[in-house]
């Protein structure tokens, strides 16, 4: 009974709802990446693993070392070695050269997500206690020569899913998703309207904090076409569990014939 029109025109327009990055049981590991930022992320992930595996490994040998030689019938031996300046260099220099192994891959990530470029579209998002709303203003002008494109996201109870729910999330589905055309530059604003929320896709790699009276900016370049979800990531009071995000990723046609069919769609 909620079903609006955006997601009737996407199901009759992909035959069925696209489940690409919907959250999974048990799941251990990152999504799937959608956009260079989390793909970044993913791989700066994996490079940290491989030295924190190493570190543990390391430190519990040592460790176990330590109990194994300074026990008590090992005690005379032990107490010999007092000082090493061999071994203080060695102890300082490669902690040293780890932590520069690591903070060169995660500050040219931090930087390359910063980095600002030409947006063609300039999307707004306000977090409002509870939920989300979002403007389209200089791309649906520059399209139909009409007004803004404003709407508010809310989520859907479990009573207004389609009836066999088939492909619908429980607590992830909002009444309208957001339509962003994929390969294409866009540039997040993101602000909130009442207390601090947070705008969060995993598999964008994105989390931008929506501040009242500050906005935020960020990019986002979408990879590939797909359904993506979110959650508020600030704790917003008492129904911050539930506005949730949804974002479609679909081409660039498929988002301008959306955009000409909304010309008079203003709310
Ligand atoms: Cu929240």
């Amino acid at each position: 009974m909620f079903i609006n029109n955006i997601v009737q025109y996407l199901n009759t327009e992909f035959n069925k709802p696209i489940l690409l990055d919907c959250p999974v049981d048990w799941q251990m590991n990152f999504s799937d990446s959608a956009s260079p930022a989390m793909e970044g992320i993913t791989n700066f992930h994996n490079h940290i693993m491989v030295v924190i595996c190493f570190i543990a490994f390391f430190v519990g040998w040592l460790l176990l070392n330590c109990i194994l030689s300074y026990s008590d019938n090992k005690i005379s031996q032990s107490t010999k070695f007092t000082h090493s300046n061999e071994l203080e260099i060695i102890w300082t220099t490669i902690p040293a050269l780890i932590l520069l192994f690591l903070a060169t891959p995660s500050f040219t990530l931090l930087y390359s997500m910063d980095e600002l470029i030409e947006p063609v579209i300039n999307f707004k998002i306000i977090g409002h206690q509870w939920y989300w709303g979002y403007e389209l203003s200089d791309y649906s002008t520059c399209v139909t020569g009409n007004n803004n494109i404003k709407y508010n996201c809310y989520m859907m109870v479990l009573e207004g899913l389609p009836e066999n729910r088939k492909g619908y999330f429980r607590l992830l589905e909002t009444n309208r998703r957001i339509l962003f055309p994929v390969k294409t530059h866009l540039r997040l604003y993101v602000t909130a309207a009442d207390v601090l929320h947070s705008w969060t896709i995993p598999s964008f790699g994105l989390k931008v904090d929506a501040c009242p009276g500050r906005l935020n900016l960020i990019n986002l370049f979408i990879k590939r076409i797909g359904l993506y979800f979110g959650q508020c990531s600030e704790i917003c009071g008492v129904n911050h569990g539930f506005m949730p995000i949804s974002v479609m990723g679909v081409d660039v046609a498929q988002y301008n014939s959306y955009i000409m069919s909304k010309v008079n769609w203003i709310k």
